[in-house]
């Protein structure tokens, strides 16, 4: 029998404060409940306005049709679940194309939002693909279609970075304040890449028109980074069937889990939600609490995505209860992960490990192995590759969970899953990585030649041969033994002897 508290939204914004890029489910179940705390108190300017580009027409027009509302389902487990409803999100908004045509467009509407002096933040969860960065050097593509077009026609911008130097410039021209830009995406320093990304792209324009925009941006403009994390897989038919269960028939809710965290750089001159009083942690580094979270939680996750499928597995509480996952995940953290971090005060790495492993072992969430599995290109380093290289910096290095993780992700991007299924591989450069499996028939210089990929793989990382050796080797007992024996001859090898946690 499950318990469920109901929270009902008393209170509703007056204002919009906040424009945000990347209306998904995590936006949904996280900003906005945050924000629906500081309304609910009283802070009735910080409404949001969100906004969808290119992806997820369909999701503006189902909350527009609710004028906003929804739900939010927070399972701690299958017995207690939380279910609020959220009035944060006061305008959605859509540009994009569908088919080569444009299906909705509120350019326009958004332009005018950005430029309004109401506006004070803008934040964004639009996937680290959005940035339109080179994922290994973290510098913007100019090569990537929408920075081009927005190259082209800058004062009809239609990608992230586009957008906000376009809103910023009209700030500027009207004489208002700049806006705060926090992004919420899980990638490493987050403010100072979407920072280099907007001055990058301003400095380019200026060339073009003689301003000197991408100046004022870096002398007046703020770009804190923020930690987010809580666990929200994409809706699918099963997560609204327990919404129903719960008797909330929701097109636009989301089913996630109980546990929120999100800590912010407090650097927001134009002002912000008083959000401390709501239990985000406010800070003046946030770097601690990132690096820490995309190495331990997330590239646990990457892990369990790739090794985890290979395996045929198909979602994340089905793959941590595996004895022989659990201990690759127990020891990638403690042996691998950890030694790496400069931890946040206070925190300790066994607790903040055993605390993942019994977050990713709800099964009141059904986490789906290949959501975590996509854009693989644009999360490898963050997640592994930089630990991997502080460890092979060091005297006795441990590398052996990520060398696996590649060799999975390598074998993963080929296309089919431990069933022997075909799938398809969602990544920016899932063309780049199949046409190299197509024209490497042996492991060895299949590895040389992923590794060869400089847009995820460090040239002093595939230049190492204590690492090219060790995917190799692993590559090989996957594709020679299968993913479960691979897996267990890397427990029984590297770690025989070690319980869980020790
Ligand atoms: P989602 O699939 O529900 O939404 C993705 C959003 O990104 C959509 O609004 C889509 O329009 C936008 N988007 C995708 N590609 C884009 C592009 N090239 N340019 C502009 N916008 C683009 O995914 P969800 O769950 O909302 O996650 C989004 C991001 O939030 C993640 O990539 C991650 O960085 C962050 N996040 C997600 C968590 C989760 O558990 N779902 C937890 C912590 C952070
Ligand atoms: C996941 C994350 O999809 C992924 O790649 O690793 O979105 C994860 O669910 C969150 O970061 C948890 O905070």
């Amino acid at each position: 029998m499950t318990s469920i508290e109901h929270c009902a939204a008393g209170a509703v914004p007056e204002a919009i404060g906040i424009v945000h890029l990347g209306l998904g489910a995590f936006h949904r179940a996280h900003q906005a409940v945050y924000l629906q705390h500081c309304i609910e108190a009283g802070q009735r300017d910080w409404g949001i306005c969100s906004v969808n580009l290119r992806s997820g027409h369909e999701r503006v027009t189902t909350l527009r049709a609710q004028q906003g509302r929804y739900h939010v389902a927070e399972y701690r487990d299958r017995e207690h679940v939380t279910l609020r409803e959220i009035t944060a999100i006061r305008g959605a908004l859509f540009i994009g194309r569908g088919a080569g045509e444009v299906v909705s467009d509120d350019l326009s509407e958004l332009l005018s939002r950005l430029a309004m002096p109401a506006t004070r933040i803008v934040t964004l969860t639009v996937t680290e693909k959005g940035y339109c960065l080179n994922p290994a050097s973290g510098r913007l593509r100019f090569d990537d279609p929408a920075i081009a077009a927005d190259l082209d026609t800058p004062e009809r911008p239609r990608s992230a970075p586009g957008l906000l130097v376009e809103g910023l410039r009209r700030r500027r021209e009207a004489g208002a304040m700049p806006f705060t830009v926090l992004s919420c995406d899980n990638m490493p320093t987050n403010g100072r890449r979407v920072r280099s990304a907007v001055l990058e792209l301003a400095q380019r324009l200026d060339a073009r028109r003689g301003d000197d925009l991408a100046g004022w941006i870096a002398r007046e403009v703020a770009f804190p980074s923020s930690m987010v994390d809580r666990i929200v897989p994409a809706m699918d038919a099963r997560a609204h069937r327990e919404l129903a269960a719960l008797g909330v028939e929701d097109p636009a809710g989301v089913v996630c889990e109980a546990f929120s965290q999100w800590v912010i750089e407090d650097d927001f001159p134009a002002g912000r939600p008083d959000w401390a009083a709501f239990g985000v942690e406010m800070v003046a580094d946030v770097t601690p609490f990132e690096t820490m979270k995309l190495r331990m939680l997330n590239g646990s996750h990457s892990l369990l995505a790739y090794a985890g499928v290979l395996a045929g597995f198909e979602t994340v509480s089905e793959a941590v209860a595996d004895p022989a996952m659990a201990t690759l995940l127990d020891r990638y953290m403690h042996d691998e992960a950890a030694p790496t971090l400069t931890l946040p005060d206070g925190v300790d790495p066994l607790t903040y490990g055993q605390r993942l492993l019994a977050r990713f072992g709800n099964d009141s969430l059904h986490h789906r192995l290949q959501q975590i599995a996509m854009d693989g290109s644009q999360k490898l380093p963050q997640r592994w590759l930089h630990g991997a290289q502080i460890q092979l910096a060091g005297e006795q290095p441990r590398i052996a969970a990520v060398a696996l993780g590649v060799a999975a992700w390598i074998r993963y991007t080929a296309g089919h899953d431990g069933h022997g299924a075909s799938f398809e591989v969602s990544d920016p450069l899932a063309d780049t990585l199949q046409q190299l499996h197509r024209r490497h028939g042996s492991n060895e210089t299949l590895v040389t030649a992923m590794l060869g990929v400089t847009d995820i793989f460090p040239a002093e990382l595939a230049a190492d041969r204590r690492f090219h050796e060790a995917v190799v080797a692993a590559l090989d007992r996957i594709d020679g033994d299968g993913m479960t024996a691979a897996l267990q001859h890397v427990v029984e090898h590297e770690w025989s002897g070690q319980g869980n946690g020790s």
